[in-house]
């Protein structure tokens, strides 16, 4: 598999120093304009300040891209043609040279292949709220991809109890980062028991270590709550959700749309309080990445 790696996260990798993984998603299609292109800069500095090097992960001319020039973080915070791949539009984005913001799940796809241990991001995707069998393609790839993947849970837009049920099922190891509750994204409780919690990160590199020793081919999940002062109410937030769903079922958006349309929706409602959550915790999470990937060795 080609991977183009910046001549920074090849040089770190060459000599093992420690490295992040940052999606392209959530650049592209998570967050508006101009805040995308600002988070984007600010995660790559944070993974710095803690001692990784940071490697933003997109594809362009269906070239896997291991770290971006800063006119491609532009790109992806700009243009709108930029397509939102899972792992079904891997083959079509290679054979045909697209430009793409990779998800999760292709995230982790590549980060794991291009040698790197550790990922930050937001909310994983998971099982949607309803009966429609939207099931992101973000958790069958975390069974089948051994990397440790730091987020804040799923995001509050899925059936939470649901999506839990599917990673035990398979196989998916869930760590509560200093806390014993899984996270609810933009809220530090979901009242869904996490497996194990850790309060450092040596114990997530020996739980990793002890993954790999095993043969075992899941993630493994680190859930960190979101700031405190950052936190929303869970009881305000689904009133605001409800909203945002009776609208995206009203428009008829559904797929790979539903899930920028209800975090664009929310922000609106809560006057951009769901989007500075957001990028707490993905501040938050790229910092707790980087200690663990310098735990790692
Ligand atoms: N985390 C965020 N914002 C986002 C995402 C994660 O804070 O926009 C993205 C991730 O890239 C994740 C995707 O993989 O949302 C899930 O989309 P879907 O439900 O269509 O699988
Ligand atoms: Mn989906």
């Amino acid at each position: 598999m080609e991977i183009k790696f910046s001549p920074e996260v090849s040089e770190a990798i060459n000599e093992g120093r420690p490295v992040v993984a940052l999606e392209s998603t959530v650049i592209a299609h998570g967050l508006p304009h101009p805040r995308n292109l600002e988070t984007a800069v600010k995660l790559e500095a944070v993974v710095r300040e803690n001692g990784a090097t940071p490697a933003t992960i997109a594809v362009f001319g269906g070239q896997f891209c291991v770290g971006l020039r800063s006119d491609q973080m532009e790109q992806l915070a700009t243009r709108n043609d930029i397509r939102k791949i899972s792992r079904r539009d891997l083959a079509i984005a290679v054979a045909n040279r697209l430009d793409c913001a990779t998800t999760v799940a292709t995230t982790a796809f590549i980060a794991k292949r291009a040698g790197i241990k550790v990922f930050a991001t937001g909310g994983i995707g998971g099982v949607h709220r309803g009966f429609s069998a939207d099931i992101s393609a973000d958790l069958p790839e975390l069974a089948q991809t051994p990397i440790t993947v730091v987020c804040s849970g799923a995001k509050i837009v899925l059936d939470l109890p649901r999506t839990r049920e599917w990673l035990e099922t398979y196989g998916i190891t869930v760590l509560g980062w200093q806390c014993d509750e899984m996270p609810a994204f933009y809220s530090r409780t979901s009242g869904l028991a996490v497996d194990e919690r850790v309060d450092a990160a040596a114990e997530v590199a020996a739980i990793a270590d002890s993954r790999d020793r095993l043969g075992l081919t899941n993630s493994i999940l680190v859930s960190v709550p979101v700031p405190e002062r950052f936190e929303i109410d869970r009881s305000e937030l689904e009133s605001i959700l409800a909203e945002a769903l009776t609208l995206a079922d009203k428009q008829g958006i559904h797929g790979k749309e539903i899930t920028p349309f209800l975090l664009s929706q929310m922000s609106k409602r809560s006057g951009g309080r769901t989007l500075a959550a957001n990028i707490a915790l993905l501040e938050n999470n790229a910092r707790v990445a980087a200690e663990i990937a310098v735990a790692m060795g």
